[in-house]
C-alpha cells in the first residue's frame, strides 16, 4: 500500500524511495534466497549476460555462473558482518574470459542482493590514494580551508563539474559552505536551501547508505522482476548501489540544468552533518571501485572533521575564559568601562558574534551597533524579567518574545541576554540581524531550462526563496557553545557588579 501513494510537492517526505522497484541502467541486479535460488532479477540482464530474465526465476544461481565465481561469492557473503554492510568485489570475472565487473553484495530482508556493473582490472592500491588525500587535508590549518580541500579532493577523485560541501543546520536547512568547480559555471557558494529539498526519509536512508549515484536524469529506470514477491512485497533497495531515485528529485536536477549527480554522506557523531554534493552537466558514472574509494575518503574526512570540531570548540571556550578574565581585570581598574557599551560590545562580540549591544542598568539604556529603539528595548527587558531569573536567555526570533513594531523588524531579529544583577534586573543584551539580511544571494546560478510537471518550486531559486520565507524574522541561532560562554561571562559580570556595589556602599559609610 505504501508504494502506491501519489507523490507530489506536499507529501514527498512520505515517498518510499527505497521501494521504487527499479535500478538505473548502470548495471544489473540479481536477488537470491539464502539457499541461492534466483528470486528476482533486473530486466536488463540480457544486455550484459544474454540470459532471459523471466526464465531465471526459481533456478539455482550456479546454473548461470562458473563454480569458481559462485564459490567466491559465498565467501564474500559469509564475510558480511553487520546488516548494513555492503560487501565489495572489484574487477570480478563473472564468466570465463568475460569483461571485468565491480560487484556489490548485501542482505535485503531474507534475500541476498547482488549488483554488478562494468568495472576494470582491479589494481588493488586504493589505500595509498586515500592516505595521500588525508595528508593534504591535515595540512589545512583552519576549518574553511579544510572544507575547501575536501571539495577539491572529491572533485579530483570523481571529476564532476561541481563538487560542494553542503552542511545542515539544526533545523535541517542547509548551506553550501565550500565548493570546487570547473570555470565558467557560476558559484553556489553561500547559498541556503530549506530542509524540504532533502526530505526526512532520504536523510535517514543516507545515514545507512552513504553514497548515491544518478548517472543520467534522462535515462529510463530498469524494472526488477517480479516487482512483488509471494507476500506482495517489493524489494527493499535501501542498501542498493544502483537504486533508481525519486522522480521528484530527478525533476529538481533537470530544472537545475544538471544531468548527473552523486552525493556522499558526511556523518559526525552518528548524525548526518552534511554531504558532498556533486553535479555534472553531461551523464556521468564513476566506476563502483572509484565511488568506494571516494566513500572511504569521505569517511576519513568525517572523522577528521569530528575531531577538528571538538578541538575548535575547546579552543573557543578557552579563549572565551581568557576574555572573561580580561574583562574582570579591566573593570577592576576602571569601573566606568561597564557603562561603556562600545567597549563592552567589542569585548563580548569578539567571543559571541553579534551586530549590536544594549546595556540596561538601573533603568538607563546605552547601546552600540544594531539595537532596537528604547521603547522596544523597554518591552524586551520587561519580557526578560518574566523568564527564568539569573539565567542567560537567547532567542533567534524576538518576535516570539514581544510584539514588534515594523521599524523593529528591520533592526534585529535575535538576542542573547546576560543578566548582570538580581534586582533591579539589569542586562547586557547582544543583538543579531535577521538572517536573510546577512546571507549572500549569489543570484540565479543557472537559468532553468524549462519546468517539469511540478513547476518552478523544484529550482534552486525557488528553493532559496522558500528558505528566505522560512527564516523571515529570524537571526542566526545562538549555539550551545555560545550559550555556555555567555554563562561564563554572566558569572564574571555579576562578580564585577556586586563588587562595585559593595565599594560604593563602603564609601557611603
Ligand atoms: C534528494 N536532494 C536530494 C539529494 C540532494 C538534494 C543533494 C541527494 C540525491 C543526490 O545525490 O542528488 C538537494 N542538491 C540538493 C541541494 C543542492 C543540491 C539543496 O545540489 C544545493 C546546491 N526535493 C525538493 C523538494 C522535494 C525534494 C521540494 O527540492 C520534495 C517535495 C525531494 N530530494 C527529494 C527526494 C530525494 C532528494 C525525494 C531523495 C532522492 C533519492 O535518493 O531517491
Amino acid at each position: 500500500p505504501d508504494s502506491t501513494i501519489q507523490v507530489d510537492l506536499t507529501n514527498c517526505d512520505r515517498e518510499p524511495i527505497h521501494l521504487l522497484g527499479a535500478i538505473q541502467p548502470v548495471g544489473f541486479l540479481i536477488a537470491v534466497s539464502r539457499d541461492w535460488f534466483v528470486a528476482r532479477v533486473s530486466l536488463n540482464i540480457q544486455q550484459y549476460l544474454g540470459f532471459e530474465p523471466e526464465s531465471m526465476i526459481g533456478n539455482l544461481l550456479s546454473d548461470y555462473f562458473p563454480a569458481g565465481m559462485i564459490h567466491e561469492l559465498r565467501n564474500r557473503v559469509a564475510r558480511i558482518g553487520s546488516p548494513d554492510t555492503i560487501e565489495r568485489w572489484f574487477g570480478a570475472r563473472l564468466r570465463e574470459g568475460g569483461r571485468p565487473f565491480d560487484i556489490a553484495v548485501h542482505f535485503s530482508g531474507s534475500q541476498i542482493v547482488i549488483e554488478a556493473e562494468p568495472g576494470h582490472e582491479h589494481n588493488g592500491d586504493a589505500t595509498s590514494t586515500v592516505r595521500g588525500l588525508i595528508a593534504r587535508l591535515d595540512s589545512r590549518a583552519d576549518l574553511a580551508a579544510f572544507y575547501r580541500e575536501g571539495a577539491r579532493q572529491v572533485r579530483a577523485l570523481l571529476e564532476y563539474d561541481r563538487v560542494m560541501v553542503y552542511k545542515f543546520d539544526a533545523d535541517g536547512a542547509g548551506e553550501v559552505i565550500a565548493e570546487s568547480c570547473k570555470p565558467g559555471i557560476g558559484s553556489f557558494l553561500g547559498l541556503h536551501y530549506p530542509a524540504s529539498d532533502i526530505p526526512k526519509q532520504a536523510r535517514e536512508l543516507y545515514k545507512r547508505n552513504l553514497i548515491r549515484l544518478i548517472r543520467d536524469v534522462n535515462s529510463t529506470p530498469v524494472e526488477i522482476f517480479p516487482s512483488l514477491d509471494a507476500h506482495g512485497r517489493p524489494l527493499d533497495l535501501s542498501l542498493s548501489v544502483l537504486r533508481s531515485v525519486s522522480p521528484i528529485h530527478v525533476e529538481y536536477l533537470k530544472n537545475m540544468g544538471v544531468q548527473a549527480s552523486l552525493s556522499i554522506s558526511i556523518l559526525v557523531d552518528g548524525e548526518l552533518w552534511g554531504m558532498f554534493a556533486c553535479h555534472h552537466y553531461t551523464p556521468r558514472a564513476p566506476t563502483f571501485e572509484r565511488r568506494s574509494i571516494c566513500e572511504l575518503f569521505a569517511q576519513m574526512f568525517s572523522m577528521r572533521l569530528e575531531s577538528r570540531e571538538r578541538r575548535a570548540m575547546v579552543e573557543y571556550e578557552r579563549r572565551a575564559r581568557d576574555i572573561s578574565d580580561q574583562l574582570l581585570g579591566a573593570v577592576a581598574s576602571d569601573e566606568t568601562l561597564l557603562n561603556d557599551p562600545d567597549w563592552l560590545g567589542d569585548i563580548l562580540t569578539s567571543t559571541i558574534p553579534a551586530d549590536g549591544v544594549g546595556v540596561w542598568i538601573n533603568g538607563n539604556y546605552a547601546f552600540s551597533g544594531l539595537t532596537p529603539p528604547t521603547d522596544d528595548f523597554r518591552r524586551i527587558v520587561r519580557a526578560l524579567n518574566g523568564t527564568a531569573a539569573g539565567k542567560v536567555f537567547a532567542t533567534d526570533r524576538i518576535g516570539s518574545l514581544i510584539d514588534r513594531s515594523d521599524h523593529f523588524a528591520k533592526e534585529a531579529a535575535g538576542l542573547l541576554a546576560i543578566p548582570i544583577s538580581r534586582s533591579p534586573r539589569d542586562y547586557v543584551v547582544l543583538f543579531r540581524s535577521e538572517m536573510r539580511e546577512s546571507v549572500r544571494w549569489a543570484g540565479d546560478p543557472r537559468k532553468p531550462v524549462e519546468y517539469g510537471p511540478n513547476g518552478p518550486r523544484l529550482t534552486p531559486r525557488e528553493s532559496f526563496a522558500e528558505w528566505l520565507e522560512l527564516v523571515e524574522g529570524r537571526s542566526k541561532p545562538f549555539t550551545q557553545s555560545e550559550l555556555r560562554i555567555a554563562e561564563t561571562l554572566r558569572a564574571t559580570l555579576i562578580e564585577v557588579v556586586l563588587r562595585l556595589a559593595d565599594e560604593a556602599a563602603a564609601q557611603r559609610h
